[in-house]
């Protein structure tokens, strides 16, 4: 098990479409186990294979909260949403790659999702509440998508020279 260095926004590659995972091989169990590590020591509820330089279709969720929660952890290799309600969730939302910053997104409340698990079997569920929310923020980070892409330029423009600020102080300390 080890820790991945996050990549924190800007950076090419969260704007890159990840490569579909064609086979579940021993070295992207060993990915999976690192990214869940690496998200509970974040701490975080999600993480994208992308945001640690890996351009693969793979996301790890756990968005069981709170300290007495029992951990439930879920990989998802090449995940797909098949579906999604018409109702809406606002959620105020962050991002390990764009650390302290927080905006409201609306996303479908409800949404269906296929992927491959570990095991290579082919899974299908529904996820709502903070899981819908969390599934959608991960997948799009496999297309290269941030949760700050859906907010106006000008805050977006704000979010990013606060991190090109915060990766020049990064690289002085
Ligand atoms: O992908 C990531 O950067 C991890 C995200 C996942 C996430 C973002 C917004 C809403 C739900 C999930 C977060 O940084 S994990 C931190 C967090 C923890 C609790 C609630 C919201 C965000
Ligand atoms: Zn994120």
């Amino acid at each position: 098990m080890a820790l991945k260095n996050i990549l924190i926004h800007p950076d090419p590659r969260l704007k890159k479409v990840a490569d579909p995972v064609a086979s579940v091989t021993e070295d992207l169990r060993r990915l999976a186990d690192d990214m869940l590590e690496t998200m509970y020591d974040a701490p975080g509820i999600g993480l994208a294979a992308p945001q640690v330089a890996v351009m693969n279709r793979l996301i790890v969720m756990d968005c069981e909260k709170g300290e007495d929660a029992t951990p439930d952890p879920i990989v998802l290799i090449n995940p797909q949403v098949l579906w999604t309600s018409e109702e809406r969730n606002v959620y105020e939302e962050g991002c390990l790659s764009i650390p302290e910053q927080y905006a409201e997104v609306e996303r479908p409340a409800e949404v269906e999702v296929a992927w491959m698990d570990l095991a290579g079997k082919t899974r299908r569920e529904r996820f709502d509440g903070l899981w819908a929310t969390c599934v959608q923020h991960e997948i799009d980070h496999l297309d290269g998508r941030l949760f700050i892409d859906y907010l106006k330029p000008l805050r977006r423009q704000m979010i990013t020279r606060k991190m090109q600020k915060l990766k020049r102080e990064m690289a002085r300390a």
